[in-house]
């Protein structure tokens, strides 16, 4: 397998509202990140992908775009951004940024001209559609973030379609003027010297031509017209060639609702697209029928299953990104472990163990690394995010309980992932000396970055040490992966083999000790395990994954 610098890396993504507040506004910023460096490189990652710091009227936090070469005014200016890169080169550590071209802000310049006229040249920039006969909206797709994905402008009697917020209009791509423009963005910070992007919703930028219907109901998710639409491999391969094959580049795209066909297709060398995808697979799991809100139970095997089938799936032909939490999704631990004080530490060791040893490239999320937990706030007062906020306004009108709702989004809010970094014990955790944007979590006395520093057994350390292990041992990054025990309801195990060495990696996700008899497991592991042979244990285990140094350990002799 071809050997590359991002296969081997290990990325931490930073959510700049909610990192490090620098001057007092409460609201994290670009001289707070300056400030937090050293804390990345003791970590150990080798890449930061910074979420937006672009101007933005900040309608979904940066995510709508109105300037995409300026710094947004709260999180200060492009020397302060210069700066930062700079700080972290002098730490031998890479930026990649975040590139939101699926839609702009609908404040951006582009759309500004757009909404004026039909006749205006950049009218066709966006994509805009008379009403039904009787007025509705040209077609009955929902957006994202509630209601429907098409918005009147009285200005022209025409809907423009917007699949996340009405103020994030979708760009059409099929309009050869979009696409240079965003080239010509990316190469703006590329002459700066960036070293990659994460591309926003980049498996979104296709519509089928025709916009049609959803089915038959009034609101209907219109996936199957834009996720993975019909030019989306052209445009990629039209942007790889025109720009990212001119550098040496991580680049991955967040692909909601991206198959492991799909994402072959996305990320096989050969064919010229990405280098990995993020895919929502196991960000699935605890939702039911009735979608993101409707909060499931979810199992150890259906994780399991996904998890292999996406390793098996794409070794040798393309590559995996591993990530169990961005500012997108609840926290790791909440979710996947247990934040019972009981538990939290040793399962979030056990969740950094799988993301660390499985195949791909793992992505940190600022705080996971603490294992900080989700937010339970008491009341919708204290939510920020677009999405829930909607969520909750919408249902509570048509008749849900308040309480059920909040029950909803403590699971699964996109602000559990987005409360303060947790710092230190001092008034708010140390992010801020003003008032936070958003509460921070209440835990922070025990759980911040202070007290995990101080303590050789935290969280902390353990990732630190484990991506010290995988910068080691190529065997991490290149090993083959093969399943094991798929049987079982509590243990998730599988080997990773290269050359002539074999790790055996053991997770045990239940709250108790959960013995493992070697009968189980296939002759040739039996008597490797047994003999002196070049074998090593990864355990991470609830009961043992505590005991400090023994990320890995030798059998004894
Ligand atoms: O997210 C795309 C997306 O569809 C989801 O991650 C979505 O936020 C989530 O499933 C809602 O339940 C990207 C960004 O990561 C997100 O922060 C933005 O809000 C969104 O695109 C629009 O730019
Ligand atoms: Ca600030």
């Amino acid at each position: 397998m071809a050997r590359r610098w991002w296969k081997e890396a290990v990325v931490y993504q930073v959510y700049p509202r909610s990192f490090m507040d620098g001057n007092g506004d409460g609201i994290g910023d670009l001289k707070g990140l300056l400030s937090k460096l050293d804390y990345l490189q003791e970590l150990g990652v080798d890449v930061v992908w910074l979420s937006p710091v672009y101007k933005s009227p900040n309608d979904d936090n940066g995510y709508d775009i109105s300037h995409y070469c300026e710094i947004m005014d709260e999180f200060g200016t492009m020397a302060d951004w210069e700066a930062v890169l700079a700080g972290l080169r002098a730490r031998g550590i890479k930026l990649i940024m975040d590139l939101v071209v699926n839609h702009t802000s609908d404040e951006h310049l582009w759309f500004r001209e757009s909404r004026r006229s039909p006749d205006n040249p950049y009218r066709h920039w966006y994509i805009w559609r008379p009403g039904k006969p009787d007025g509705r909206p040209p077609n009955n797709w929902s957006s994202v973030f509630g209601g429907s994905a098409w918005a009147y402008d009285g200005a022209t009697g025409e809907y423009y379609l917007h699949l996340f917020s009405r103020k994030q209009p979708d760009l059409n791509w099929d309009n050869p003027e979009v696409r240079e423009s965003v080239y010509g963005i990316m190469q703006f910070w590329l002459d700066k010297g960036i070293d990659g992007f994460r591309m926003d919703v980049i498996n979104f930028i296709s519509k089928h031509p025709e916009l049609p219907d959803a089915g038959d109901g009034e609101l209907e998710w219109g996936g199957r017209y834009f996720v993975n639409g019909p030019r989306v491999h052209e445009y990629l391969q039209e942007m790889n060639r025109r720009v990212l094959s001119r550098y040496d580049l991580l680049t991955v795209g967040e692909m909601p609702g991206v198959s492991v066909d799909e994402a072959k297709l996305y990320t096989s060398p050969e064919r010229g697209e990405l280098d990995m995808v993020f895919q929502f697979e196991p960000m699935e799991i605890d939702s039911g029928p009735g979608g993101k809100w409707d909060v499931a139970p979810w199992s150890l095997p259906a994780l399991r299953g996904i998890l292999n089938k996406w390793q098996l799936g794409l070794e040798g032909c393309g590559w995996n990104s591993l990530y169990l939490c961005n500012h997108d999704q609840p926290r790791a631990v909440s979710r996947f472990g247990s934040d019972d004080p009981a538990y939290r530490a040793v399962s979030a060791k056990l969740l950094a163990t799988l993301n660390h040893t499985l195949q791909g490239t793992p992505f940190i999320y600022q705080g996971e690394e603490l294992g900080m937990t989700n937010a339970a706030f008491p009341g919708i007062d204290s939510y920020r995010d677009i999405e829930t906020l909607n969520m909750y306004r919408e249902r509570l009108a048509s008749g849900w309980e308040a309480e059920v709702l909040l029950k909803a989004i403590h699971a699964k809010s996109r602000d559990n992932a987005r409360t303060p970094m947790q710092w230190n014990g001092d008034a708010n955790a140390g992010f801020t000396t003003g008032t936070p944007w958003i509460g921070v979590n209440p835990n922070y006395r025990e759980i911040n970055a202070q007290a995990a520093m101080a303590d050789p057994d935290s969280v902390f350390h353990y990732y630190r040490r484990l991506i010290a292990l995988r910068k080691r041992h190529p065997l991490l990054v290149y090993g083959r992966f093969s399943p094991l025990l798929e049987w079982h309801d509590r243990i998730y195990a599988y080997t990773r083999r290269h050359e002539d060495e074999t790790w055996l990696i053991v997770l045990n996700f239940s709250g108790g000790e959960t013995p493992i008899d070697p009968e189980w497991l296939p002759e040739p592991v039996r008597a490797a395990l047994g003999s002196e042979g070049g074998w090593s244990w990864a355990i991470g285990n609830y009961e043992s994954a505590g005991s400090g140094d023994d990320v890995v350990r030798r059998p004894s002799p």
